[in-house]
């Protein structure tokens, strides 16, 4: 096992870092910005590093300040976290290069799987289901046209190597589909350097449902069941769940088991997400793969008992993971709100400064992921998240009931947050009946119930 890792992250998922490392006996150093020079996360470190000026341009991405900030502290590996450099393939390819272990995947798998068309040609080897459409990127534009037609529209132009809503056009008829291949195209080879794209048959309406999985250097690869993130506002999550509510279990555990099953396939080490959409009849749809820790782990902690990111050090290390498939089961419920420093009655604008009060919630089955505290300014530069807010219960009905209570108790001031909004969800009878889709929050947000 090592005995000290870089943190190259900052915020809450810096904390939750360090406090696994802390939990094996392992050491943390971090790196931060000027702008983050007072962060909370730091004092909880073993040692703190500044890499460079508040822009992440000018740090949090600067793949040469971090290897420099591992090598005189002599860190032996380093966790990227989630967002900034988690699923560069170049940036695991450095680590490694340069003697470090990266927590993560080997850049092949991350390369393999973060490619949405070799994914998805994976995928379809392993039983995982996936949309019917083009088996490969989109050559000639006739062959895409037949191909259309024959799945029928509507149809989605997606970018290989596009993610998170990006480069995607949705085509109605033929015409729509000539264009969208055209802009489709044009936007991913500006955006990402890869202009390939293929197409799929496009679903409507439609459940957001993921899976997690971890896999070792021995072969080994487990799932930790799913999550429902249907809550979702412009590609940004905002309430997420496990297990998904009202599912088959019989669907459930295959799809499940099919996202265990590709990433064994692929040789993945580390943790990772297997994105999928659920139409109204429980058909299951492989979207993408996610090759980093996210934001709403914890829900899959409390239901499974399992510290997803300690077992993400473990296998990073060499070691084989420290379960075995049938010994992870389903414990209750749990849901997890995402507390944004945002005003919603603003157009979710993001609200920096000062946090004068900060009184957290607490009470059986309640956990917050947070770095805020009382006299923390909220720097402008980065993502608006300022904690999680996650309750655990036997069941559903109860997980709602303590998030009510502990959205209740959680006072902050003087900054706008998104904990008033969440409270106001959680007595929206679709979410409590969990007949929603990818868009219901956005349809609510346009209801005076909504309002403040
Ligand atoms: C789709 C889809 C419908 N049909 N693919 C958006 C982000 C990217 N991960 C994939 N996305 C979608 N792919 C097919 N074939 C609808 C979306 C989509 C979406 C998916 C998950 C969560 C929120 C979403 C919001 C809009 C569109």
């Amino acid at each position: 096992m090592f005995s000290r890792i870089l943190i190259a992250n900052r915020g809450e998922i810096a904390l939750r870092i360090i406090r696994a490392a802390k939990s094996l006996g392992i050491e943390s150093v971090c790196v931060y910005s000027t702008a983050d020079a007072h962060g909370p996360w730091l004092q909880q470190a073993d040692q703190a590093i500044c890499i460079g000026d508040a822009p992440s341009a000018d740090s949090y991405l600067r793949i040469d300040r971090i290897i420099s900030a591992a090598e005189i502290t002599n860190s032996e590996a380093i966790h990227p976290g989630y967002g900034f450099l988690a699923e560069n393939a170049h940036f695991a390819e450095v680590c490694k290069d340069s003697g470090f272990a990266f927590i993560g995947p080997s850049s092949e798998a991350m390369a393999l799987l973060g490619d949405k068309v070799s994914c998805k040609n994976l995928a379809r080897k392993t039983g995982t289901p996936v949309f019917p459409g083009t088996d490969d990127a989109i050559e000639d534009t006739e062959e895409a046209v037949e191909v259309a037609q024959s799945i029928g529209y509507p149809v989605i132009v997606k970018a290989a190597a596009g993610g998170g809503g990006r480069g995607m056009r949705i085509a109605r008829d033929e015409t729509q589909l000539r264009e969208g291949i055209e802009s489709a195209r044009q936007e991913a080879a500006a955006a990402f350097g890869d202009g390939r794209v293929y197409i799929e048959k496009f679903l409507e309406q439609a459940r957001h449902f993921e899976v997690q999985v971890i896999g070792d250097s021995h072969g080994n690869a487990v799932h930790l069941f799913e999550r429902d993130c249907t809550s979702q506002r412009r590609h940004q999550k905002l309430i997420e769940e496990a297990p998904a509510p009202g599912v088959d279990r019989k669907k459930r555990d295959q799809v499940v088991e099919s996202a265990a099953a590709l990433i064994r396939r692929a040789n993945y080490s580390g943790a990772a997400t297997v994105e999928f959409l659920m139409d109204h009849d429980q058909n299951f749809f492989m979207l993408e793969v996610n090759t980093r820790v996210q934001v709403e782990h914890p829900v899959t902690e409390m239901i499974t008992g399992i510290d997803v990111v300690a077992e993400q050090i473990r296998v990073a290390s060499g070691e084989p993971l420290s379960v075995k498939q049938s010994d992870i089961s389903v414990n209750g419920h749990a849901i997890e709100c995402r507390i944004n420093a945002e005003d919603p009655d603003r157009g979710f604008m993001p609200q920096a400064g000062l946090i004068e009060d900060w009184r957290p919630p607490g009470g059986p089955g309640v956990r917050l992921d947070s770095h805020a505290t009382v006299g923390y300014r909220i720097p402008p530069n980065y993502d608006s998240m300022i904690g999680k807010l996650i309750v655990h219960g036997p069941d559903r009905a109860t997980a709602i009931a303590r998030m009510r209570c502990a959205l209740d108790e959680f006072t902050v001031g003087p900054i706008r947050t998104t904990i008033p909004l969440h409270r106001r969800l959680m007595d929206y009878q679709p979410f409590i009946d969990a007949r929603f889709d990818i868009h219901y929050v956005e349809r609510w947000l346009e209801e005076p119930a909504a309002q403040a």
